[in-house]
């Protein structure tokens, strides 16, 4: 067998059932050798998009994520994808096709320094450098993409090697054992701080959706009666968006971070950034003088830039249970009853908070344009409870988390490090992770032209993901950035290069080019049916809803 014919046994042993790519010369063999493997190419009509799709797929799996590119400039335009991967921490395999090494020294066309082009963006970069040591680099990249901290690696392919003989054995990497029980002492110190809290509260990141810990998180919070909060710009579900001490995303700045976690005594932070930014803003978001215990699989975060009372590294699952089991045992009859009486508080809070944003949104169901508010609420109401939302909204993402279900059996995923170009290619990845559920993807129309191609997949694939296109001919919220700056020009309503007008955008036409059912929505009273026909049909749809061109300042 052939170099390219191992590897794609490699990946089939390691459970790949799709490979996502765009093609070009280089990597020509190695699609040749596609045939009776097994492994699906799904062709993507452009490398960030391909990358996307295989992004959300492992999101959406929790398995590895395979993308093949077309050396360095396909490369290059997958990178912004890398980089969101790197951030989100998805188990991705990102491959190219090399030029021949016996061509290298001359530069040929399309080749570059790939491994050069990846650095800081995974967790290993390398380029093959003979046929013999290709199964075993693979076998490396796979494990190292999986074993948590998971995240991207990267490996290059020169063509010449996938034509040679190799007498590999084929068998994927053996199953490693990366649930790391933390150190028993460790979790004992950790349940006194949190036991012995007045006021706790859990921050609580992406690393737990990750981790498939989300039942152990509601467990802890229970226990303890803490409210918990989403990290700064979190695109996952840590606990279910319904749930009485879910208190949502805590906005990104350390100021607004230190306010709201002022009335609280001691912070657990698991599976997050500590903290991710959007503005800058001065002092510490431990403001006040709480203790502070995180937790998290990947040792580079713990007090990354915030000190921490006590750091806990370990698998986040496996911490969680333990922490839980420790802090019920520790509980007596009043600790157990006060926490009891702070998630009944916590929960009345939040179903009045709730009755609210949704009255807010109903009363905004007459306004035209329409109020995105009232579409995210009414598209809520349209969905199955199992549900898989991808977003990619901007302005509307804030009304995208306070509407949509997102019940315990949905799920949500976001780009995470605010690449747009993400969520068209990403919803096709989740789709394929889960052929039989409903997947949305809520998006800007600005976002929608960093990926359109998607669609095209999209149909070509019959993959019935729907596409709400929250449109209001602008990129508002860097007009809001402009005003929350108190940028001058801003000021005097003067908005450079953030109108998409003259002309704007026939979204259409665009999906209707590539196969994909479309329809617009101008009126409020026509939106409910519209949303509803889309979601059932059987194919790709696209649902242009003209929302409010408004914006204001962000707070
Ligand atoms: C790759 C990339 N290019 C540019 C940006 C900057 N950017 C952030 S949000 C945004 C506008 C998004 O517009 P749209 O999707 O229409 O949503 P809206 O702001 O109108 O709600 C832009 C251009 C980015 N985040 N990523």
């Amino acid at each position: 067998m052939q170099v390219a014919g191992r590897l794609i046994e490699i990946l089939r042993a390691a459970g790949v059932d799709y490979l996502f790519g765009n093609p070009g010369t280089t990597e020509l063999p190695f699609l040749d050798a596609l045939d009776g493997s097994g492994l699906r190419y799904v062709v993507a009509l452009q490398e960030a998009t391909a990358a996307a799709a295989a992004d959300g797929y492992a999101q959406a799996s929790g398995r590895l994520g395979v993308v093949n590119l077309h050396v360095a400039p396909g490369l290059a335009n997958a990178l912004s994808i890398v980089h969101n991967a790197s951030r989100a921490k998805t188990p991705l395999l990102v491959t190219a096709g090399q030029q021949d090494t016996r061509l290298l020294l001359d530069q040929p066309i399309l080749a570059g320094d790939m491994v050069k082009m990846t650095d800081g963006l995974t967790k290993w970069s390398y380029e093959l450098r003979n046929a013999a040591e290709a199964p075993g680099a693979l076998r490396r990249a796979i494990q190292l993409a999986l074993t948590p901290p998971t995240g991207p690696v990267f490996l290059s392919l020169p063509m010449d090697l996938m034509t040679e003989p190799c007498d590999d054995s084929g068998g994927a990497p053996g199953p490693v054992a990366a649930r790391a029980a933390p150190e028993a002492e460790a979790i004992a110190r950790a349940a006194s701080l949190l036991g012995g809290a007045k006021a706790p509260v859990i921050v609580a990141g992406d690393g737990v959706a990750r981790a498939g810990a989300q039942a152990e998180l509601v467990a802890l919070a229970e226990l303890l009666g803490a409210a918990v909060h989403g990290e700064p710009i979190h695109r996952r579900l840590s606990v279910p968006g319904d749930h009485p001490l879910w208190r949502g995303g805590l906005y990104p700045t350390a100021t607004a971070v230190a306010n709201a976690l002022e009335r609280f005594d001691v912070v657990l932070i698991v599976g997050a950034n500590v903290f991710t930014w959007l503005f800058h803003a001065p002092g510490s978001p431990f403001g006040g003088s709480q203790r502070v215990v995180q937790i998290d699989d990947d040792a580079r975060e713990i007090g990354r830039s915030y000190p921490v009372t006590l750091g806990i590294v370990g698998s986040v699952r496996a911490a969680l249970s333990a922490l839980a089991r420790a802090v019920g045992e520790g509980q007596d009859d009043a600790a157990r009853a006060a926490a009891r009486e702070r998630v009944a508080t916590l929960g009345r809070a939040r179903d009045a908070h709730a009755r609210r944003l949704a009255a807010a949104a109903e009363a905004a169901g007459d306004r035209v344009p329409i109020a995105p508010e009232f579409l995210m609420r009414t598209l809520a109401t349209l969905l199955p409870p199992d549900a898989l939302v991808v977003d990619e909204s901007a302005s509307s993402l804030p009304h995208v988390l306070r509407h949509l279900p997102f019940g315990a059996g949905s799920d949500f995923f976001g780009s995470k490090t605010g690449t747009l170009g993400w969520a068209m290619g990403a919803a096709l990845g989740v789709q394929l992770a889960h052929p039989r559920r409903k997947v949305v993807a809520t998006i800007g129309d600005g976002s929608v032209m960093y990926a359109p191609q998607a669609l095209w997949t999209a149909a070509h694939e019959q993959l019935p993901v729907t596409y709400v296109v929250a449109n209001n001919a602008s990129y508002a919220i860097l007009k809001s950035g402009m005003l929350t700056f108190g940028l001058p020009a801003a000021k005097r309503g003067v908005f450079p290069g953030m109108d998409l007008v003259d002309p704007e955008i026939d979204y259409l036409a665009l999906a209707r080019a590539m196969g994909v059912l479309a329809v617009r929505v101008d009126k409020p009273g026509a939106l409910r049916d519209v949303l509803a026909r889309a979601l059932a049909h059987g194919g790709p749809a696209l649902v242009d809803v003209a929302i409010d061109r408004g914006f204001e300042a962000m707070r």
